[in-house]
């Protein structure tokens, strides 16, 4: 097997550039202001989520690797693979109950990460139409997605689960679009905030079943032990299980990003048993999602303050889980490479 001591990246692009010679598309999920659904687009998997507005820059998010990829569609997801890394996405159409599509869409996803063997999933992301509304049965739509995804989890984890980082957030459009990265022989560690209630452990009144993601998820590439990227999963101004600062943007960027912070300090990695350790300086590809048009100079500023100024920081007008929270944002510190 080829080693991979590198291996995969991220890029945010304008438009569709070239790829650099010598190395591979996995994935690319496109930003656009309607839902395109996942394809196999010369030899790449290609998805459109609709997340942007009037006036939104449309850009695509890129995963690259060293190796040449395979690539192919299984059930309705459209996946690569380089022998290392997989990069798999779906849209689940839109439906008066999401429960069952969403855990036959993850079930198909657990089948192809066994199949391809690939089982060490290091990031998630939904992006949930219509995401605060009512379904069918009067149930918010958001807590209904998680239903789906928690049976699944019990189906093909079991009940004493360890979901990575994730991201469920609203869209425009297009139903439910989700993709994920996995790996075959890295090394995937979960990690929690201690300011936060565990998602999964969150109490019966955020919905029939909890949300199944980790505050974030350090991964390391075979053989590179200490080095990681890690991934920070959609933060927001929640401390214990509950939302604070409710109606405050400016509040709830400060807790959202020492909620950040916090996951990702020495010190948490530490209490995690990985010698490790960023501050928000180190964070790139940056999403901000601001339910509010109205606050995104305001965030737009806690965000030019907190991250460096190298950092892709984009920003989506769209729905968050709770109708009480105004913003979440999620990250990427990768490993640092020689
Ligand atoms: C929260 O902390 C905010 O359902 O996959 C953040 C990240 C949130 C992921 C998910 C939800 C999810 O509960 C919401």
């Amino acid at each position: 097997m080829a080693t991979h001591t590198d291996g995969l990246r991220c890029r945010l692009v304008r438009s569709r550039e070239a790829t650099p010679s010598g190395r591979h598309i996995l994935g690319r999920v496109a930003f656009l202001d309607h839902p395109r659904p996942p394809v196999i687009d010369e030899g790449v998997p290609d998805m459109g989520v609709h997340l942007a507005g009037d006036g939104t820059d449309l850009v695509a998010e890129v995963w690259e690797t060293d190796s040449p990829v395979v690539s192919g569609v299984y059930q309705d997801l459209a996946y690569a693979h380089d022998g290392e890394y997989l990069f798999c996405a779906g849209q689940v159409p839109e439906n008066g109950s999401y429960r069952e599509p969403v855990r036959n869409a993850y079930g198909a996803a657990f089948d192809l990460i066994s199949k391809l063997e690939y089982p060490k999933v290091m990031r998630i992301w939904h992006f949930i139409n219509h995401i605060n509304h009512a379904n069918a049965d009067g149930l918010e739509i958001y807590r209904d997605f998680c239903l789906g995804r928690a049976e699944a989890v019990d189906r093909h984890l079991g009940p004493a689960d360890d979901m990575p980082a994730a991201t469920g957030i609203g869209a425009l459009g297009g139903g439910i679009s989700w993709y994920l990265l996995a790996s075959r022989t890295g090394r995937v560690r979960n990690i929690e905030n201690p300011w936060q209630v565990p998602a999964p452990s969150y109490p019966h009144r955020y919905g029939p079943r909890p949300p199944k993601f980790a505050r974030a998820t350090h991964f390391s590439p075979h053989g590179l032990d200490g080095a990681g990227d890690l991934f920070v999963a959609g933060t927001a101004s929640i401390l214990g299980h509950e939302t604070v600062h409710a109606g405050d943007i400016e509040k709830q960027c400060d807790v959202t990003l020492g909620n950040m912070a916090k996951v990702i300090s020495r010190e948490n990695l530490l209490a995690n048993g990985i010698d490790d350790g960023r501050t928000l300086k180190d964070l790139r590809f940056v999403k901000a999602y601001v339910r509010r048009e109205q606050d995104i100079p305001v965030v737009r500023a806690k965000c030019a303050e907190a991250f460096s100024g190298t950092a892709e920081v984009v920003y989506f007008t769209v729905d968050i889980c709770r109708s009480d929270l105004l913003v979440e944002i999620e990250g990427i510190a990768p490993r640092a490479t020689s």
